[in-house]
């Protein structure tokens, strides 16, 4: 537990690969081009602390917070949230469960337009160590929180994005997407 400043390096060296491989805020990146102008600030780690602080970039919008819940029944409480195009927004997630994260963690993952949420929970199953993201997908992803277990509760902040349409968020933890841990961003 002393290997702090080495375990800090490692990860900042993960960081830094898996950003360059998903773009992310890169204007030169394929992902740039794609659907969205969204900064996803905490697409790129693995890590549960926000080790990069949340760019917001500034809009006409207010910032708008969303406060929402995952359960042991396996659904958030909110299935519908809308915010303007690239309105800051500030999400809380917790897990208002009891039963033991590693049998029923949650997280809430927004997607970027148009990914098939079923292929990307699917393609997660078996990172673990990345919240249940095949790494590979980072670049799918808006804005994340960590698998929380029970009486865990996590912030990100991001903008909205700034094509109108409609943004899913899922729970990555397998078999939660297919039972209907799942909701959407409507932009305007
Ligand atoms: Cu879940």
């Amino acid at each position: 537990m002393k290997t702090t400043p080495h375990i800090r390096t490692i990860l900042s060296a993960t960081c830094l690969s898996a950003f360059l491989l998903s773009g992310c805020g890169d204007q030169s990146s394929d992902a740039a081009k794609s659907q969205d102008g969204s900064n996803s600030s905490s697409a790129t780690s693995s890590e549960p602390a926000e080790s990069a602080p949340p760019a917001v970039t500034e809009s006409e919008h207010p910032l708008k917070e969303f406060k929402i819940t995952g359960n042991d029944q396996m659904k958030f409480n909110i299935e519908s949230i809308e915010a303007m195009a690239g309105q800051p927004l500030k999400v809380t997630f917790s897990n208002v469960g009891t039963m033991p994260k590693a049998s029923m963690g949650h997280n809430w993952v927004l997607l970027k337009k148009d990914v098939d949420a079923a292929v990307f929970t699917e393609a997660g199953f078996a990172s673990a160590g990345n919240d249940y993201i095949n790494p590979d997908d980072n670049n799918k992803v808006l804005a994340k929180t960590p698998i929380l277990g029970p009486g865990e509760s996590h912030t990100v902040t991001f903008n909205a994005p700034s094509e109108a349409g409609e943004y899913t968020y899922v729970c990555t933890f397998p078999g939660h997407y297919i039972i209907g841990m799942k909701g959407v961003l409507v932009v305007e």
